[in-house]
């Protein structure tokens, strides 16, 4: 079978672009070219393209990986996107990506690329841990290897901050505007969090830059919301037998997507509402929302998972106990939030517990489950300091928390950029058989948890239950 490629005869049940790729010109720089992006802003992309024609392609960027960027362009930078309903499946050749460039390859080109005035959009999917957070200060992590590297070598980054900082240094020596710098990653606050790191490399080399940036750049916070399984051979196999060709890029999604985006950009932006994107002058109420109900509702679906040998959110979704658990926690965390402009809470949630139980997406538990400290404290900690404030006992994000802390003591070989002082915690723990040695990592763990005696027995206890039970169920395997 062929690769996917532009003279590829697609099959009508396709969908396929419906502009004229051959006259698109790049506009947008998108740094971590994972499933993430490819199912969510790329697709928003391609249809804004077909509303609104103009120069926005997208050059797609990994900073870690050859392959993928070797594989769009094998393809002509083309990839599939499969989503599933409960009933039915919509497969869609996507044409915003023109460009791939790898750090690992193009090192200069992409500097070059930062620098280009077509460029008026950086955006980035590089997961909670790429950014080099310092969580005591929420400033830059000088430990984190990418973030140390690229404040001894500005000129060579090597790390997502370190890249954009020196892209804006260079257009500003050219007199050029920076380009928006659009974060689409599950952190609070997103715009604000990376235009902190940004400034604050950028002043450690210049103060005139920072306050360039500062005064001139924009970072509009957004809400991303879609869930993408990691790709399996499977979802290739199945995708090349809907499109006739193979496609390395290919990947399964849920029909569910949205996008809550400030509107603040420098120089433009695609028509994105054209493709149902929302666009507000404040992203916080959608971010907490999402990251609390739907984030922090699928990390305890994780835990659960891993806990009980359950390989996918469906399967745990199957357990009506665990189900009523995660509806319990939706509800609780729903209190800890203020109203949504436009949104029900009810009908959101009911929306959640749909999502999560949908047969036809194969979401791995453990994919979820890795990186626990960089997720927990905005998806369970922020949750459970607002419902404490709120003279509520906090007693679902304790049960969640225990979950998380009975799946480090059973799993030595954790996912997670923390991992060594996890495991360290983990075998304290495992001879006092109490939490405390977790409730020490610095940073990990908000002050008004930490001095809340009443949370912490209460976290004591779940724990214990956790534990003597095995989380109340025998394991039961994915059919
Ligand atoms: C998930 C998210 O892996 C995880 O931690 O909770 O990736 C989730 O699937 C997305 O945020 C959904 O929009």
């Amino acid at each position: 079978m062929d690769r996917l490629s532009a003279s590829t005869h697609l099959p009508a049940t396709v969908c396929k672009p419906r502009y004229d790729r051959a006259t698109l010109k790049p506009g947008i720089l998108h740094i971590g070219f994972g499933a993430f992006h490819r199912a969510h802003q790329a697709v928003y992309t391609d249809s804004a393209l077909a509303h609104t024609f103009g120069d926005w392609g997208i050059v797609g960027v990994s900073l870690r990986s050859l392959d993928v960027i070797r594989d769009l362009r094998a393809q002509d930078h083309l990839f599939s996107v499969v989503s599933r309903g409960a009933a039915d499946a919509e497969v869609r050749v996507i044409g915003s990506v023109i460009g791939g460039l790898s750090a690992l390859e193009n090192h200069e080109t992409l500097l070059a690329r930062l620098a280009d005035p077509a460029i008026r959009i950086v955006s980035m999917t590089v997961t909670e841990k790429a950014y080099g957070i310092d969580p005591l200060t929420g400033g830059l992590d000088h430990q984190h290897p990418a973030i140390a590297a690229d404040l001894a070598r500005p000129e060579a980054p090597t790390g997502v901050i370190g890249f954009i900082v020196e892209g804006l240094a260079r257009r500003r020596s050219a007199g050029l505007k920076p380009f928006t710098v659009l974060c689409c990653d599950n952190l609070p606050t997103n715009g604000r969090v990376v235009q902190r790191l940004v400034t604050e490399m950028a002043a450690r080399r210049e103060p005139a830059l920072a306050a360039w940036i500062f005064q001139h750049g924009a970072f509009p916070s957004t809400m991303v919301d879609r869930i993408v399984p990691a790709a399996t051979e499977e979802t290739r196999w199945r995708a090349a037998a809907l499109l006739g060709a193979e496609d390395a890029l290919a990947l399964d999604t849920e029909a569910f997507m949205q996008w809550v985006v400030e509107d603040h950009f420098v120089s433009g932006r695609p028509a994105w509402e054209a493709a149902g994107a929302l666009f507000v002058t404040d992203v916080e109420p959608y971010e907490k929302m999402k990251l609390r109900l739907l984030n922090g509702a699928h990390s305890m679906i994780a835990y659960l998972g891993q806990l009980a040998g359950l390989d996918y959110v469906r399967d745990v979704m199957a357990v009506p106990s665990y189900r009523s658990r995660v509806r319990q926690y939706m509800e609780a965390a729903a209190r800890t939030l203020d109203p949504v402009p436009g949104v029900d809470l009810g009908i959101y949630q009911e929306q959640l517990m749909q999502r999560f139980a949908n047969p036809t997406v194969a979401h791995r538990t453990r994919q979820i489950a890795m990186d626990g400290s960089q997720k927990l404290p905005q998806r369970i900690f922020a949750a459970a300091v607002d419902d404490l404030a709120a003279d509520r006992e906090g007693a679902v994000f304790a049960y969640a928390t225990a979950l998380w802390i009975a799946y480090l003591l059973q799993t030595p070989h954790m996912e997670d950029p923390r991992g060594q002082e996890l495991k360290a915690a983990a075998s304290e723990a495992t001879d006092s058989g109490e939490p405390s040695a977790f409730l020490a990592v610095p940073g990990l763990f908000p002050k008004a948890l930490l001095e809340d005696g009443a949370w912490l027995d209460r976290l004591n206890r779940e724990l214990k239950g956790i534990k003597s039970v095995n989380v109340g169920m025998p394991p039961i395997r994915s059919v």
